[in-house]
């Protein structure tokens, strides 16, 4: 059904333009508002060096016959051919990437082999998916022996139907991931953050009736304009999968006693709409979420759903009608204090508390959709967030392949997060070079993200132009595919002084604009004058002649300097300063603040750059 819609959609509006050519895979929304059986915890691992002739043969096909039988050799009698066993192999966390875990793999890019031993039991007329939150980068999953799926991309989920492999007792599933970096992947072969590897987020197994719900859109009917007085109804879809049509569906948020019922189309999809009296919409000054009630036959699930109206009118931005300013900082999702991929509550704690302790309203998880705890938290404190597909700098933009990833990967972001009222913005991408294939693939992927979500605003990071003289024209035509435009420069680091952004002026078509990078690096504690690089004075001076560089700008309308934290990337090796860590943080890594902080807070409390 999803395949269909995508389909629809390149007929009816993309024109000459890109069409997706991959089917999308059904996907669950809301696992985590799911019972499932968890297969977090310590697995067996053993470590392939490339060429991995067990996961690939000589022509680079998945093999099935390798590690992935899970077989063990009698090693007392030989001769014996396979000569691995995951019994007795070491084990680590999962959740985790491999590279903190285990100091011999902290560099290793290449294959890792996973295994865990688990009960179940099945239950009749019932399917059992096996989901993965996140494994980086390519993974395979077999079950008892059997190959059940593979996914590419690694940072979105993927849920695969294990029912007809899985046997009452004793199973095993084996994981093969592998993190090596290809041209044609997406994020492409060079970034500038850290190649962690591994099942990097939850696994577990959910079991559903035959007929279930497994994408849902639940949101504030979206009109023409907003009118507080008629923000009164709530619509969207349930789409009932393995449903055929008439199957009746019932969504019913009992705080405001609303309730429901729709029928599916031939398609499995259920169109609602519902009145809800004195709905309380989302917002962050009161993020209030309703418990929201699905039922389609014997599946029933319950979510947390806020309810908001998200606009752009002029070069303003309108939340439920009212203008809003966005002061934040861009996040990677690394985990402060042990390092490694944010994974756990207290990860996201953690994250949150620098958040509040610069008074952000607002964030943009840089540069990939981030663990689902982060934006459940977001809609819980009501800090609007901007979420992004890994499109960073230079893809092979010229080819379908790429492109069909490419849409893979941003409906697999926007299925998991569409019903979290926190995400504002979808980002396409991040500092992509401005020519033609460029422009072509992100807007069709623009407009592709818009066909699937109405509700929000599509957005996308660009960088550029160079200038040397005062003047700063952005020109950019990717600019008539977005709804807000992010625009990124670092006077003051990599070009020019501090100083040099008192002379600029911007000249911006009529949008809404977010600065949405800018910085300067500092190891925390390193002391000097304002032009000592690499000290905390030099980002304090930095960021303050960027705040009234950013105050002068009248399309601005938000702010989020470049970085909340410092984050490993294997491209920062400057011994004794970075010791592989961007250091543009405005916290360490340890969140040891510098003092970059104290002047964030003033300005974003007593003397904002950036006005509704
Ligand atoms: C950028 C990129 C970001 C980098 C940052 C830097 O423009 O968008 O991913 O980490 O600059 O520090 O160079």
């Amino acid at each position: 059904t999803h395949f269909a819609l995508v389909m629809a959609f390149a007929v009816s509006a993309t024109g000459s333009m890109l069409v997706a050519q991959t089917p999308l895979r059904t996907l669950l929304v809301g696992v985590d508002h799911r019972k499932s059986i968890s297969l977090n915890g310590p697995w067996h691992y053993l470590v392939e060096q490339p060429p991995a002739r067990e996961l690939y043969d000589e022509k680079g096909n998945i093999r099935d016959n390798g590690y992935a039988l899970n077989t063990h050799p009698n090693i007392s009698s030989g001769p014996h051919n396979s000569e691995y066993d995951f019994s007795t192999a070491p084990t680590m966390k999962i959740p985790g990437d491999w590279n903190t875990q285990d100091p011999t793999l902290f560099h290793f890019e290449g294959v890792v082999w996973f295994q865990r031993d688990f009960q179940f039991q099945p239950t009749p007329a019932t399917r059992t998916f096996f989901h993965v939150g996140a494994a980086n980068y390519r993974s395979v999953v077999w079950v008892n022996g059997k190959r059940l799926c593979n996914h590419e991309g690694g940072f979105t989920p993927y849920d695969c139907d294990a029912t007809s492999l899985l046997k009452p007792g004793n199973n095993f599933v084996v994981i093969a991931v592998d993190s090596t970096r290809h041209q044609d992947d997406i994020p492409s072969v060079n970034y500038d953050w850290f190649n962690y590897g591994g099942i990097t987020r939850d696994v577990s197994l959910v079991t559903v009736p035959s007929e279930f719900i497994d994408d849902y859109d639940v949101h504030l009917k979206r009109g023409a304009s907003f009118s507080a007085a008629d923000a009164n109804t709530v619509s969207g879809y349930v789409h009932v999968e393995g449903a055929g049509e008439g199957r009746s569906v019932t969504v019913r948020i009992p705080e405001a006693n609303a309730s429901t019922t729709a029928v599916t189309d031939g398609n499995g999809k259920a169109m609602f709409e519902v009145k809800v009296n004195g709905l309380q919409l989302w917002s962050p000054g009161s993020p209030k979420l309703y418990k929201v009630e699905l039922q389609a036959g014997t599946d029933a699930l319950t979510d947390d759903i806020g309810f908001r109206d998200i606009r752009v009118d002029g070069t303003r931005i309108l939340l439920n009608g009212k203008a809003i300013a966005l002061q934040g900082a861009n996040m990677h999702a690394e985990a402060p204090i042990r390092g490694g991929r944010t994974n756990t509550d207290e990860d996201v704690k953690n994250v949150f508390s620098m958040l509040h302790q610069i008074h952000a309203n607002f964030v943009r998880l840089a540069h990939y959709p981030h663990d689902e705890r982060m934006v459940r938290q977001a809609d819980r404190e009501g800090l609007m967030v901007w979420s992004e597909i890994p499109l960073w700098q230079r893809i092979s933009f010229s080819k379908q392949e790429v492109y069909d990833k490419a849409v893979v990967m941003l409906h697999e972001m926007i299925r998991r997060d569409r019903n979290k009222a926190a995400i504002i913005f979808w980002s396409v991408s991040n500092e992509t070079p401005n020519n033609a294939d460029r422009t072509r693939f992100l807007t069709a992927l623009a407009n592709e993200a818009r066909h699937e979500d109405q509700t929000r605003l599509i957005t996308s990071a660009l960088i550029g132009p160079r200038v040397s003289e005062d003047r700063i024209m952005q020109e950019d035509p990717l600019m008539d595919a977005l709804d807000v435009v992010g625009q990124n420069q670092y006077i003051g680091w990599y070009e020019g002084t501090a100083e040099d952004a008192d002379r600029k002026t911007w000249i911006l078509p009529q949008k809404p604009f977010i600065m949405s990078e800018f910085g300067a690096e500092a190891k925390f504690g390193n002391h000097g004058g304002p032009h000592d690089r690499w000290t905390e004075e030099q980002q304090v001076n930095v960021l303050q002649h960027q705040f009234a560089m950013i105050r002068k700008i009248p399309q601005m309308r938000g702010v989020t300097p470049w970085v909340l934290m410092d984050f490993r990337s294997s491209t920062r090796n400057i011994p004794k300063l970075q010791d592989g860590y961007n250091r543009k943080g405005l916290f360490s890594e340890k969140m040891e603040k510098k003092m970059s902080v104290p002047l964030v807070v003033k300005t974003y409390t007593e003397d904002p750059a950036v006005k509704p």
